[in-house]
């Protein structure tokens, strides 16, 4: 049996099955590449669901974790810490807020947002006891707690987890009609990715998302922007909003702000609407923990050059136009994503999206499908172009069959 074989059945005999991974063991991983058992080398074009769109091993990161690591690595909330005032400061002014409340995984930001809206609506808006409604998309992917699945769309997130969390509402993605029709004199928030990366990275028509900022304006309802997987430089821009021009209520950040080192997430809005939360209401063991705030300052330093951004443009414009020729032939019939972000529809007859990332892994370039035929690609936003071609020669190659 192989290093890989071993691992594999170990794997099978003592894990639940809730996965179902490409059969690639990783051992090592630096920048855009990872390593398996065997010493094969693999080009990584996930990056952990953008997680890790500084790389792997990024060396300031490493760095600010070790010299954390030496200091101190978790106080609870329960007492201050010496980097918790700095890491809330920086965020809210990455984000042009002011309040920021840290929890770990993007899931719990969800949820500290749904928590957040339903007492702005009871708190300030005055919305009666229990009545608070919150609007969400057809196709939505926000995690996989039990709310959050409550008002998922796809059967296999959400099947059998019932009884499901009342409260919400669900619209088709991109429809604004839909979506006026939608809102009440109860309706808290709307919740939206601004992208949908699990739906295929599917960019709405443009002037959605302005008008989705127009709406609740004028309704009193809270913009909440899902940016844990489309933030922190992946389309482009520090925020996917940006290219709308539009400022949300609340940002939900996650993914990449733990620079694929910890799990660091964040609520991020205003004073007085992070303003509703008093001592005991809410919180973690380890949200905005020592760690993760030392890992999550050095992230937001890196934002703030613009350099991740801007190279994550002229990378995603080169990808776009790349596989923009792809798309050209019979073996693609869609491209859609922004930055070096991109959903690929693939024709049925080459294959399933698991057959393709397959065919890919024996290639040495791994990505993940999502439902059906469809591939994203979403690379470290420090892979270096000549990397990204041979990783798309690679693809226009299994796609040639
Ligand atoms: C898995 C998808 C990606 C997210 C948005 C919140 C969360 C996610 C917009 C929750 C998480 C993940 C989780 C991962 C697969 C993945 C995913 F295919 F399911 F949709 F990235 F495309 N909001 N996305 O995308 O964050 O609690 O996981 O930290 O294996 O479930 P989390």
């Amino acid at each position: 049996m192989s290093l890989t074989e071993k691992a594999l059945a170990s794997a099978e005999a003592h894990s639940a099955h809730n996965y179902h991974p490409l059969p690639v063991v990783v051992a090592t991983a630096d920048g855009a590449w990872m390593t398996d058992v065997e010493g094969r080398r693999y080009l990584d074009l996930l990056a952990g669901y953008s997680a890790l769109n500084f790389g792997h091993g990024n060396r300031r990161l490493l760095d600010a974790a070790r010299a954390q690591l030496e200091r101190v690595t978790l106080t609870s909330r329960a007492f201050h810490h010496d980097r918790f005032a700095d890491f809330c400061a920086q965020l809210a002014e990455l984000c042009g807020m002011e309040a920021v409340l840290p929890m770990n995984t993007g899931a719990e930001a969800v949820e500290t947002a749904v928590k957040t809206a339903r007492k702005w609506g009871y708190r300030v808006k005055g919305v009666p006891d229990g009545m608070a409604e919150i609007i969400v998309a057809a196709g939505n992917f926000h995690g996989r707690t039990t709310t959050v699945v409550s008002f998922s769309t796809d059967p296999e997130a959400r099947a059998d987890y019932g009884p499901y969390t009342p409260g919400f509402r669900i619209v088709p993605y991109g429809d604004l009609t839909a979506l006026a029709g939608a809102m009440t004199g109860n309706t808290v928030a709307v919740l939206l990715e601004p992208i949908q990366g699990e739906a295929g990275v599917l960019v709405p028509p443009p002037g959605y998302l302005a008008g989705v900022r127009r709406l609740t304006r004028e309704r009193n309802v809270l913009f909440v922007a899902d940016e844990i997987q489309s933030g922190l430089g992946r389309t482009g821009r520090t925020f996917a909003l940006e290219h709308e021009g539009v400022v949300p209520d609340v940002y939900l950040l996650g993914k990449a702000l733990g620079g694929g080192v910890v799990p660091v997430s964040a609520v991020v809005s205003s004073a007085e609407v992070l303003g509703v939360f008093r001592p005991g209401e809410h919180g973690s063991t380890f949200g905005g923990n020592p760690l993760a705030c030392a890992v999550a300052l050095e992230v937001i330093a890196m934002l703030r050059t613009g350099e991740y951004q801007e190279r994550a443009a002229e990378l995603g414009d080169h990808l776009h136009r790349e596989l923009g020729l792809l798309a050209g032939g019979d073996a693609v019939t869609a491209v859609r994503g922004r930055g070096l972000w991109a959903g690929i529809d693939v024709a049925p007859r080459i294959g399933t999206g698991r057959e393709i990332s397959e065919r890919l892994m024996e290639r040495g370039v791994l990505v993940k499908d999502t439902h059906g035929s469809t591939i994203r690609i979403a690379p470290p936003l420090v892979i270096t172009e000549e990397d990204l071609d041979w990783g798309l020669d690679q693809l226009g190659a299994v796609l040639a069959g």
